[in-house]
């Protein structure tokens, strides 16, 4: 894995531009040769090169920080680390600028005026632990312990869901899931009995044929999965793209289908046609591992390419090409179900439309499909049982959204605004920016307006920090220990994250303040842990390793387990059947679909364009926006616009339009790229940029913020997740 993979790939596959990237990285290669030959690093204290992991995004890549005179100087990657093999993004090298960032939030604050206005009053962490528990005390005593809710994203969560359950309430959600990758989540453990997990187990290293749906890989920058997705490339993969836009992916595949936005199922169902009657699929493999080929034949009849064609937009003969392509790969034809899914509102469905071309392909626990992981086994700090609420959560799992296996951070959201199932009064945020990664930012206003209190855990002064009653500065992973790092992968593994440097400021550790919050409240039996340094080597020394250990390497790898099934090896799946469910009974009793079906998209009013959006390879959403180094790779966004389309509107390549959605909200200026590499329906706009938090001073104003024109969502029925682009703008030029 990795072997054949050189930096000038991955720059290329990365798709950004080389001078200043070249800069960012260049000590990696030479670095990592010395690292190899001497191997030794040193612990925290004795010296100036100290092993930890990256946050700049959540892939978590091990990181290697050099230190001089008590500053950070330099970031690499860990060699001893698989999901970095040695390498950071631009964005990990620039993770020394987040430490270093000027306008960091710096000390507690206590708002003095109304909620939004920016007045606030430091004071010291007593008063402002003080404070939190009391009025959360006040909170449970009116409302119940389930009127606290919790919203995280990040490494340091699980201290704050330990908080959270122990005080009685299991309203706890993530944007991840509903905002991201729930439906395939969800899509996947109806299929499957599981999901594919994060990171994902995608064989892509050992995959001859890969198939991207939308993912744009390459600017969706998950470090091992670029690199492996390099070596793909550069073994000759045969790759397939399936975007609206001509993506970097796009650029290095064999065939790049520019589907219209929103129709990826009629194609996916289509080529399930195809699969089925040319007896293409893995006839033993389904056979032994599948049920429902009968009523799936049956269901899929109908889906002929030709029928999928107007939908689509891509050609019958393309579309029977590929799918037979497929077949002649499988099972190492890797159909990638990617990670951002909340697309259109049948998400779920269209997820489960890939895992079953993956099972026709044969390609789940087969080599260049979907690897079995290992887990390292980390053991649990031991904490008495939660108390179980008899309200049940509050965001529509389970009950509305019946098949949602994580919480709902949008149906909590709902609760708060309406006071239904029950009144949630509480809010604890801890490193989200709720206000840029829910949709309609309008609502998420309402409901805090609804709160008696809203904590708010940040180490940069986001939007959401702005509506807080307490703001809480966390120091920076760079200054702190967390959470462990032990991920499901290829080779099990896991990592220390240990502070560098001494926190800056009056900031402190997430995981300091949960405890400091949790004892105030009577909790102290779920943290009884005297020191971190106890917690993290009481786990660590059931996976066989300890503080000691991990302090010097950062990252211990285990031994891997089988990656693929035997031949003709008896396997039981999680799902009802004990078999992957091609057609799905669990589905159908519940009242939905239990063979994804096709409802064409909204086509938007006329003279609008849909707004579609994604990731820029130097940016992490809206959170590295104020960092100086990637600010200056990439200070705004700008907006797609197909070449054709702009020539009828008069826009030229460079200038500022204003976007203006279909409920009249206005974008910042942004700058137009006129292209032909974007369909003519649609326009793409990188997410995180059009900051409106006067305090980030780097980022405030620059470029155009997506979720603000995301007035409009659908919601996925089967697990409650937010469906982003049934959005539509018009484009309007600016004066001068
Ligand atoms: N550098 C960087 N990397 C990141 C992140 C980051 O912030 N920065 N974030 C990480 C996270 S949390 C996630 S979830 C992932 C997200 O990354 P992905 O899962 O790759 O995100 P998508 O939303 O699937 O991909 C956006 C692409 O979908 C295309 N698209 C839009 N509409 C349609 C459509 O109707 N059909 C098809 N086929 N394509 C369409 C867009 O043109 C764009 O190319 O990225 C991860 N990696
Ligand atoms: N419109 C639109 N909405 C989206 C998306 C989109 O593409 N477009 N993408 C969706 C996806 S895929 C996802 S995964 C979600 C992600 O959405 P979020 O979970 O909100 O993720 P970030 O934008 O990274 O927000 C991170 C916040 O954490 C803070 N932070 C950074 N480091 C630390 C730290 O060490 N400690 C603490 N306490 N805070 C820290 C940052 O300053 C920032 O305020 O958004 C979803 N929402
Ligand atoms: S992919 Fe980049 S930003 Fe994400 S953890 Fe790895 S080095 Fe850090
Ligand atoms: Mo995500």
């Amino acid at each position: 894995m990795g072997s054949q993979f050189s930096r000038r790939q991955f720059l290329k596959v990365a798709g950004i531009g080389t001078a200043g990237t070249l800069a960012a990285g260049s000590g990696v290669l030479a670095l990592r040769s010395r690292f190899l030959s001497s191997d030794i690093v040193a612990s925290a204290t004795s010296s100036s090169v100290v092993p930890t992991f990256c946050e700049m995004c959540f892939w978590k890549c091990g990181a290697v920080a050099h230190v001089k005179d008590g500053e950070v100087w330099k970031l690499v990657g860990n060699p001893r680390d698989p999901l970095c093999n040695g390498r950071l993004c631009s964005r990990g090298t620039a993770g020394i600028d987040s430490l270093y960032d000027p306008d960091r939030l710096a000390r507690p604050l206590l708002r003095v005026k109304d909620r939004g206005q920016d007045a606030w009053e430091a004071v010291t962490w007593t008063v402002a632990l003080d404070h939190i528990a009391e009025k959360l005390q006040s909170v449970k005593k009116e409302y119940g312990p389930e009127a606290l809710a919790l919203f995280d994203h990040g490494c340091g969560s699980s201290f704050w869901s330990n908080l959270v359950n122990a005080f009685g309430s299991p309203n706890i959600g993530q944007p991840s899931f509903a905002q991201c990758r729930g439906p395939r989540d969800v899509g996947f453990e109806l299929t499957y009995g599981e999901g594919v997990g994060s990171p994902e187990r995608y064989d892509v290293a050992n995959a001859q044929m890969l198939v991207l749906i939308g993912s744009h890989l390459g600017e969706n920058m998950h470090n091992t999965q670029v690199q492996e997705f390099a070596d793909a490339v550069g073994q000759g993969a045969h790759i397939v793209v399936v975007d609206p836009r001509f993506s970097v992916a796009a650029s290095k595949a064999r065939h790049w289908l520019p589907i219209k936005p929103g129709t990826d199922l009629a194609l996916l169902l289509a080529w399930i046609h195809v699969l089925i009657e040319e007896g293409l699929y893995d006839r033993e493999y389904v056979e032994r591992y599948a049920t429902g080929l009968r009523e799936l034949r049956e269901e899929v009849q109908s889906y002929t390419p030709e029928w999928a064609y107007p939908q689509t937009g891509i050609e019958p003969e393309l579309i029977r090409m590929v799918a037979r392509e497929m077949g002649q790969h499988k099972p190492a034809t890797l159909v990638y179900p990617g990670r951002h899914t909340t697309w259109y509102g049948d998400d779920t469905q269209r997820s489960r439309a890939i895992a079953i071309l993956g099972a026709l392909l044969g390609s789940w626990g087969r080599k260049g499909g979907f690897y079995i992981p290992t887990k390292a086994k980390v053991g649990k700090y031991p904490v008495p049982p939660y108390p179980v609420s008899t309200k049940g959560s509050a965001d529509g799992g389970g009950s509305k959204y019946p098949f949602a296996s994580e919480g709902i951070a949008n149906g909590l959201r709902d609760a708060t605004l309406t006071g239904s199932p029950y009144p949630i009064k509480a809010w604890i945020v801890y490193g989200t920016n709720l206000i840029q990664s829910l949709p309609n930012p309008k609502e998420t206003i309402e409901a805090i307006q609804k709160l008696d209190l809203l904590v708010t855990v940040d180490t940069m002064p986001a939007e959401i920090t702005g509506w807080a009653d307490v703001v809480l500065p966390e120091c920076t992973y760079l200054e702190r220990y967390d959470e462990l790092q032990a991920p499901p992968f290829r080779t099990p593994l896991v990592s220390l994250r240990q502070p560098v440097v001494d926190p800056m400021y009056d900031s402190k550790p997430g995981w300091w303040m949960a405890r400091e919050i949790g004892i105030r409240l009577g909790l102290q039996a779920y943290f009884k842990w005297e020191t971190i340094e106890e917690y993290l080597d009481v786990r660590l020394r059931a996976a066989g390793t300890s503080l000691d250990e991990l302090k010097k390497v950062g990252t211990v790898t285990m031994a891997q387990g089988p990656l693929y099934f035997q031949e003709g090896q008896a396997v039981q799946f999680a799902t009802e059947s004990g078999k992957i469910e091609l057609y799905s009974q669990t589905l159908k009793k519940a009242g939905f679909d239990p063979v994804p079906k096709f409802t064409p998209p909204d086509p938007g009013p006329p003279g609008y364009f849909r707004l579609l959006y994604g990731r820029s390879p130097v940016h992490t959403f809206g959170r590295t926006t104020n960092n100086k180094r990637l600010s200056e790779l990439q200070p705004e966004n700008e907006v797609w616009i197909n070449a054709d389309a702009a020539h009828d509107l008069g826009v030229k390549d460079g200038e500022y339009v204003v976007l203006v959605n279909q409920d009249l909200v206005r974008s910042n200026p942004i700058k137009a790229k006129v292209t032909q590499r974007i369909r003519p329906e649609c326009v793409y706009m990188v997410h995180g940029f059009g900051h409106t938090s006067q305090r980030l001073r780097q980022t405030v104003g620059k470029g155009a913020d997506d979720t603000a024109l995301i007035t409009r969502y659908k919601v996925d029925p089967l697990m409650g997740g937010t469906a982003m682009r049934g959005n539509f703008v018009r484009i309007e030029r600016q004066e001068g």
